[in-house]
């Protein structure tokens, strides 16, 4: 068994929820996780054996406007390796903590101690953040200096090799999913508490920034409603949600549609969802689609990025172009006014699911560690 220091952030973003469910899942199989970060990550509120929390906190000092985090994370790093003879670093998301991991593999070779990293790109790190000049050298740098790289997709793969030099093979492994947590489970106290039985729920899940096109879904749900009666459920938090909270009153669809910010317990609410929609202008993966289509959910989302390797277009939902709000609609509707066909794209859904299962993906992880150590 393992000694594993993970390194992400402990928001509410995909990379950290990954790091956070791969984390867990090792631990129950016996390795000892050590997670690293500044916060304790969102889904690891509990205490769990195998599992250890090690917080970053930068000494204060009046002559920082900003913390000097990343030689804290550093520091804590080369603390935790050598104080619990970790074997291996799997850093989620390539800034900075590809730049991290190298520095405190290099500090610890002077220290007699090995500890070879393996990062995790999720996206945005590469075709977003990584990308602007402001980064770029350094992310390149850190990449190629991993002692392994994994893409969770293989658009995203493609996009990194375009974008950097990179002198190194990059593997593919997919995000996962935990079918104890993520199922239908009937509930039909909270359905009732939010549609009325002849309408149907559509419903998003994000972190409101521009990225995500939550305009797109408002457009669309404005179309649908012209056509059948349904309830729209906005979940999670960011910078876009106050000015699409006063779109949606200047649209008129304020009534029929709901804000409700960061959830836990986000499958309760995708368990009652008939749609999910997730427009997106970037999505290396789309981990939120996987989670809606284990409950059961079709997806209709841009045929970008990840998102293509994981619905399969016009059986577990469609994939449509960037910004085409008519063919998104038109596809809802064609879903939802056949009960027929919905279940059928819901049996669909849930049987692609079971290929991003757990067990599947964690074999790949832990053969990769023991295979840099
Ligand atoms: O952009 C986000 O939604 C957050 C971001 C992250 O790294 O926290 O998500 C990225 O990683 C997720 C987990 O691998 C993927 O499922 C998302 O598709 C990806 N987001 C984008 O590429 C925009």
């Amino acid at each position: 068994m393992l000694n594993i220091g993970i390194v992400c952030y402990p928001t509410y973003g995909g990379s950290g929820v990954v790091a956070t469910e791969l984390g867990m899942a090792l631990a129950r199989k016996g390795h000892k996780v050590h997670f690293i970060s500044y916060r304790r990550p969102a889904r690891l509120a509990h205490y769990l054996p195998n599992i250890f929390y090690h917080e970053v906190a930068p000494m204060e000092y009046p002559l920082f406007e900003i913390k000097p985090m990343d030689t804290a994370l550093a520091s804590k790093i080369v603390d935790v390796a050598l104080f619990e003879n970790l074997d291996v670093l799997h850093v989620h998301y390539a800034i900075p903590h590809a730049t991290i991991g190298y520095l405190a593999r290099e500090i610890l070779k002077t220290k007699n101690k090995n500890l070879p990293f393996v990062t995790t790109l999720h996206g945005t790190d590469i075709t977003l953040i990584g990308a602007d000049r402001s980064y770029f050298p350094v992310v390149e740098f850190s990449i190629n200096q991993s002692n392994a790289v994994t893409a969770v997709s293989n658009a995203l793969k493609q996009q990194t090799y375009e974008i950097f030099k990179i002198g190194k093979e990059i593997q593919v492994i997919y995000n996962f999913i935990d079918f104890e947590r993520f199922q239908k489970r009937e509930n039909k106290e909270l359905r009732k508490e939010i549609a009325s039985d002849h309408e149907k729920i559509i419903t998003h899940v994000s972190n409101f920034r521009k990225v995500k096109r939550v305009d797109d879904v408002l457009a669309v749900f404005e179309k649908v409603l012209k056509s059948l009666p349904a309830k729209l459920l906005l979940i999670g938090d960011g910078p876009e949600r106050p000015r699409l909270e006063m779109l949606t009153r200047e649209m008129g669809i304020w009534n029929e549609v709901r804000f409700l910010g960061k959830q836990d317990v986000v499958e309760d609410l995708l368990a009652i969802s008939d749609l999910f929609l997730l427009p997106s202008e970037h999505e290396s993966f789309g981990l939120a689609a996987l989670e809606a289509m284990a409950c059961e959910v079709p997806v209709i989302a841009s045929n970008i990025g990840g998102l293509t390797e994981v619905i399969i277009d016009g059986k577990t939902g469609f994939t449509c172009s960037v910004g085409d709000v008519d063919d998104m609609s038109q596809k809802a509707i064609y879903l939802l006014s056949d009960e027929a066909v919905l279940s059928q794209f819901r049996q669909a859904s849930i049987q692609r699911a079971r290929d991003f299962e757990i067990d599947r993906i964690l074999p790949m992880y832990e053969k990769l560690y023991y295979s840099i150590m």
